[in-house]
C-alpha cells in the first residue's frame, strides 16, 4: 500500500495536503476527538462557540492560555517535516490545515492554508484590530496574565483569531482551499477525523474531479469512505517512509 500511495504521489501533476489534529499528537498537542482528545476533559459546545465567548470569557481564555502553553512547548514532528520537504522537492504544491498551532509553519511549509485561524493571533471583538502575538512578542504577557486581554485601539475585550464552531471560515482562506482542491489530481489527508466541515469537504472535491485520495491516520476517518489508499498508522512513522519512495520513483 505504501508503494501504491508513493506512486500515486510521484505521478501526480498537482498534489496538495489536507490536515487535522492528529499530525500534531506526536508534538504533544491533544487532538479534539481522539483518545485522550480535549473535548473529554471539556465540550466543545462550552469553548469553541461565540456563545460560550459571550457567556463566559474567562473560561475561554483559560482554555486558549492552557492549550497555547502546550503548543508553545510543542516542536514540529517528522510529520511535518516531511510535508515541508515535499513541498521543497514539488512533489505537493500546498498544505490546507484545520490546526491552529503554527506546527506546518515552524516546520518549514511556506503554502500553508489555515482555515480554523491560528492560536497565536488574536483579534478585536469590536474593532478591526488583529495582532499575532509572536511578532508582538506578546504571547507569555497574554498567557499569563488573569485579566481579559483588551484592544490597545479601542478597549474592547480581544478574543483569539480562530474559528468557533457556528462561524464562518475565513473567505479568502476558504475560496483559496477550494480553488486548490479542484485543480489537485492527488490530496494527502493525514490526522483528520473529517467531521468538522465545510473543512472536511476538501478531500471529497479532489475525489469528485477525479483526484486519487491517500489518507494516513491511525483509525479509520470519515475521508476512508473515499480513499484510494488508507495507510493505518502514526503519521510521524508513516510520512518519512511515504517520502523516502516517492524520492526514489521521482
Ligand atoms: C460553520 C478551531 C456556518 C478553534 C474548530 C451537522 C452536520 C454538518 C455540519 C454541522 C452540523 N452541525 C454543525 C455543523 C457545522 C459545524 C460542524 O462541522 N460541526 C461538526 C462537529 C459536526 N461547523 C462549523 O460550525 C463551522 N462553521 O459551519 O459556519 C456558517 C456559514 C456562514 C455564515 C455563518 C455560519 C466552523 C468549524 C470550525 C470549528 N473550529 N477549531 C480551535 O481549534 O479551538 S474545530 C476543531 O475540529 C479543530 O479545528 C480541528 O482541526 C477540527 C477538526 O478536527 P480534526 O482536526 O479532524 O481533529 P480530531 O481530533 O477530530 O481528529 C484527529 C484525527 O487524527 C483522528 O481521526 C485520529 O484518529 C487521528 N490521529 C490521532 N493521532 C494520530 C492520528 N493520525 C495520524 N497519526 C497520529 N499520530
Ligand atoms: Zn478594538
Amino acid at each position: 500500500m505504501l508503494e501504491y500511495a508513493a506512486k500515486i504521489l510521484a505521478g501526480a501533476r498537482f498534489a496538495i495536503a489536507f490536515t487535522g489534529a492528529g499530525i500534531s499528537a506526536e508534538s504533544g498537542v491533544p487532538t479534539f476527538r481522539g483518545a485522550n482528545g480535549l473535548w473529554k476533559k471539556y465540550r466543545a459546545e462550552e469553548l469553541a462557540t461565540p456563545e460560550a465567548f459571550q457567556r463566559d470569557p474567562y473560561l475561554v481564555w483559560e482554555f486558549y492560555r492552557w492549550r497555547m502553553k502546550k503548543i508553545l512547548r510543542a516542536k514540529p514532528n517528522p510529520a511535518h517535516l516531511s510535508l515541508a520537504e515535499m513541498e521543497e522537492l514539488g512533489i505537493i504544491k500546498a498544505v490546507i490545515t484545520q490546526n491552529v498551532d503554527d506546527l506546518h509553519r515552524d516546520a518549514g511549509t511556506r503554502n500553508l492554508i489555515e482555515l480554523h485561524g491560528n492560536i497565536f493571533r488574536v483579534r478585536c471583538t469590536s474593532c478591526d484590530y488583529r495582532e499575532n502575538l509572536k511578532e508582538s512578542g506578546r504571547v507569555l504577557e497574554i498567557i499569563n496574565s488573569k485579566e481579559l486581554p483588551r484592544c490597545p485601539r479601542c478597549g474592547s475585550v480581544l478574543r483569539p483569531d480562530v474559528v468557533w464552531f457556528g462561524e464562518p471560515l475565513p473567505r479568502d482562506a476558504l475560496d483559496k482551499a477550494f480553488d486548490l482542491a479542484e485543480r489537485a489530481d492527488a490530496i494527502l489527508v493525514v490526522g483528520t477525523s473529517g467531521v468538522v466541515y465545510p473543512a472536511a469537504y476538501i478531500p471529497y472535491i479532489v475525489k469528485e474531479h477525479g483526484g486519487m485520495v491517500v489518507e494516513v491516520n491511525v483509525e479509520r476517518s470519515g475521508i476512508t469512505p473515499i480513499a484510494d489508499v488508507f495507510l493505518r498508522g502514526r503519521a510521524g512513522e508513516i510520512l518519512p517512509k511515504l517520502l523516502r519512495l516517492v524520492r526514489e520513483l521521482k
